[in-house]
């Protein structure tokens, strides 16, 4: 294998991350790092055979159940992996014993997780493992695993025993109640129900013995089937032992054993499934793919969150969405935010479109949860929650609690104040049908979305008569370091653009779907008298910005806080909150992300909001230096490589992006144990989409105006854009970008351009 450079951890080559040491102090960055998965569920890299304080976990999309302080949660599943290994008596295990290779690696060609050992057992037994794990993408209920042992030295007793642990915990908290289990023809199986949403679950596994005569015990261990093989092994004979493993929830079938169980009778060989999970990945990369060249580890981290984000996209269910930390971690409980549709989905919108259509359906299917906070707030329309699960009620926790018994808890305002996100869902939505021309998904979906959003608007802003002028007061900004502000720009101007978009799809939807319009009128209370006031509103909100310098202020009196000098706090390893408190940075003019910045990377395309490079410059001028862009929010690197770029600062622009590209691979942050930063993830996406190439959409479809960093000699994608794909392969000196003629397969789309 032709390896193409290493970072502080790893090695890695064109499409393989290896670690070629175990470290235990990394053990749960690593369970995230190795996660694997398949756009139904997520498996974190813990070990087959286990490790003290291991935390494995499967979560699967939609999943939830209910839980103190933070209302519900993705429930760690029943676990799949357990293989267990025991050499002449000595259980194998990574802290017991010698390790004399250990080679860890995941392909992210094909989502394939394998580990090389040689390992002496502590009776002086040397042997070869070669464990080997997938989610087949091409069926996202079958689980695959492998394991080749060959003795080195001795002939002897080798049993393996392959379970499925129905104990699985959420940081001490088991979600999980029995129902039932037992065995078939094929292996064993497994029945769970969820304590409070109650959903089932029905897991079925078989295990395979190759290389050997050997029979399958079963063991009904309560909550814990297990199939046990013993056999004589021979030195320098290779043993293969294949575990699949099916499973189904309440929210799939009826029946989820049953399901599980049929399917595990109809499976092919491990061998086939494998080829079929290929395909399926091949079919993925090829429009998904970025290539790279003159930067190895760029172009294979790049690689890397593009995989994280392939295996935490929903392809079937449009009733999910992806969390924060997609499905490969604990940290936010599953929930979804405005990550979602700003930072991740441009990736699905433009590769893999029919993923951005399940997510924002499930914005959809959740607007009864945001009209119920609506209603509690006192406002009319959809007030989309700041965290949101399987209903769309509001999950962020009011209370952070402290782990000090003395110290204070802190009031999470978030769940009351961070209303931008009422903007951000249908900026998402209006995108997705730009760049689809998805008409059908629009009528019946978007309109809705945007329509009842925009209605919240019209009830939430407030006229100040002497200023003659609309406000929006009481805010959290994108800026979470400023807990209570007035006319925060990034939120007055996304409620103006989204109500202006209203109108548009408004009158869009009674022009070409006049009973569709009828019929939202009346289920939304949409008058004459609504449309407007939003134009009123559109007309008169109050926005910032000084049209001589181009500088907006981010909030009012913004600009009257404390400066604060961020270069006099190098060498520091925390937030600027950590530092001085939440109180004082409240007070102080530092931003934990871009804020004005991020919304003038929005608004790039925004005719009646001009992208220029003097609002550029200025703004970039004075909230650049001001931001905590490396120990505020992880969101943040992404954003000003783009905007970086964009003014022609590369070697910053690099800088930035490198953050925000090893945010998990380098856990650069501390945090890549509570699982990945999906949000940074599609950042990335988009910093070498937008900011490196440099792609403006326009009328003619996309353009690269493109700016790549040193070294970077050749930079290859491709886009979807209404109904096309475009591709584009950028070198130093020269553009290429092709209009290719084929079509999605089985794209169940009728493009047509919105605006004809
Ligand atoms: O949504 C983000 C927010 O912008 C910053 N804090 C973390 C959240 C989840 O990633």
């Amino acid at each position: 294998m032709q390896t193409k450079g290493h970072s502080r951890n790893f090695i890695y080559t064109d499409w393989i991350l290896i670690e070629t040491q175990f470290d235990p102090d990394q053990l749960h960055s690593k369970e995230t790092v190795f996660t694997i998965g398949n756009g139904y569920l997520g498996t974190k890299g813990s070990f087959e055979e286990g490790y003290p304080h291991a935390l494995p976990a499967t979560f699967i999309h939609g999943v939830y159940d209910d839980v103190p302080v933070v209302y519900t949660e993705l429930a760690n599943c029943p676990d799949w992996l357990p293989l267990v290994v025991i050499v002449n008596g000595d259980r194998f295990r990574l802290d017991q014993g010698e390790i004399l290779r250990y080679d860890r690696q995941l392909d992210l060609r094909y989502g394939l997780l394998s580990r090389y050992l040689r390992w002496r057992s502590p009776s002086g037994n040397t042997i070869d493992i070669h464990f080997e794990r997938f989610a087949s993408f091409a069926d996202q209920h079958v689980l695959a695993q492998r394991c080749h042992l060959t003795p080195v030295d001795f002939d002897g007793l080798i049993e393996v025993q392959g379970g499925i642990n129905g104990y699985p915990e959420n940081q001490g908290f088991n979600h999980w109640e029995g129902l039932d289990q037992g065995k078939t023809d094929q292996g064993i199986w497994l029945q769970r129900r969820t304590r409070h949403s109650r959903i089932e679950i029905g897991m079925g596994a078989t295990m395979k013995i190759l290389g050997t005569e050997a029979s399958l015990q079963v063991s009904t261990a309560p909550g814990y089937p297990t199939l046990t093989t013993t056999y004589l092994a021979k030195s320098k004979q290779t043993v293969t032992v294949e575990k699949i493993v099916t499973l189904f929830t309440s929210r799939d079938t009826e029946t989820p054993v049953s399901a599980a169980t049929e399917k595990l009778a109809h499976l092919p060989d491990y061998a086939t499934l494998l080829k079929a999970n290929e395909q399926a990945w091949d079919e993925a990369w090829q429009q998904s793919d970025i290539l790279i060249e003159g930067d190895s580890t760029a172009a294979f981290a790049v690689r890397y969150n593009l995989f994280q984000l392939l295996i935490a996209g929903s392809r079937h269910d449009d009733k999910v969405s992806i969390p924060a930390k997609t499905l490969s971690g604990f940290g936010y409980r599953g929930h979804i935010f405005w990550d979602t549709e700003i930072f991740m989905l441009p990736f699905f919108l433009f590769t893999q479109p029919a993923i951005a259509r399940n997510l924002l359906s499930y914005r959809w299917h959740t607007l009864p949860g945001a009209r119920r906070k609506a209603a509690h707030y006192g406002y009319k329309g959809a007030m989309f929650a700041w965290e949101s699960a399987d209903t769309g009620d509001e999950v962020t926790p009011r209370w952070g609690l402290n782990s000090d018994f003395y110290g204070e808890d802190v009031r999470i305002w978030c769940r009351d104040r961070e209303i931008h996100i009422n903007a951000d869902i249908p900026y998402a939505a209006w995108n997705y049908w730009q760049t689809t021309g998805d008409d059908e998904w629009m009528q019946q979906c978007g309109a809705e979305i945007i329509l009842d959003a925009a209605i919240f608007w019209g009830s939430r802003v407030e006229f100040n008569s002497e200023r003659q002028q609309y406000e929006i007061r009481g805010v959290i900004g994108v800026d979470e370091y400023h807990e209570f502000v007035h006319n925060n720009a990034f939120t007055n101007r996304m409620a103006q653009w989204h109500l202006q978009r209203a109108i548009a799809v408004y009158d869009w939807l009674a022009h070409k779907f006049p009973e569709r319009a009828t019929e939202l009128e009346q289920k939304l209370k949409l008058t004459p008298q609504e449309r407007s006031h939003w134009q009123d509103i559109i007309a008169k909100i109050l926005f910032l910005h000084d049209p001589l310098t181009e500088q907006i202020e981010q909030f009012e009196g913004f600009f009257q806080l404390e400066d604060i000098n961020l270069a006099d706090y190098q060498g520091r390893d925390h937030s600027m909150q950590a530092i001085l408190s939440i109180e004082k940075t409240n007070k102080c003019q530092v931003i934990k992300q871009p804020d004005i910045l991020m919304l003038l990377y929005l608004m790039r395309e925004s005719a009646d909001f001009p992208y220029n490079q003097k609002a550029l410059q200025a703004n970039w001028d004075y909230y650049a230096p001001r931001t905590d862009i490396t120990y505020g929010s992880s969101l943040g690197p992404a954003v000003h490589a783009i905007l970086a770029s964009d003014l022609g600062k590369s070697a910053e622009a690099y800088e930035v992006f490198m953050q925000a590209l090893m945010v998990d691979l380098e856990d650069n942050r501390g945090n890549t144990s509570d699982g990945i930063h999906g949000a940074t993830a599609g950042g990335v996406w988009q910093a070498v989409i937008f900011g490196f190439g440099g792609i403006q959409l326009t009328e003619n479809g996309p353009v690269a105006n493109f700016h790549l960093p040193d070294g970077w000699t050749r930079l290859k994608f491709k886009l979807h854009w209404r109904g096309k794909w475009h591709d584009f392969d950028l070198r130093k000196g020269q553009v290429t970008s092709l209009r290719s003629e084929f079509k999605i397969q089985n794209s169940k789309f009728k493009i047509n351009d919105p605006y004809k």
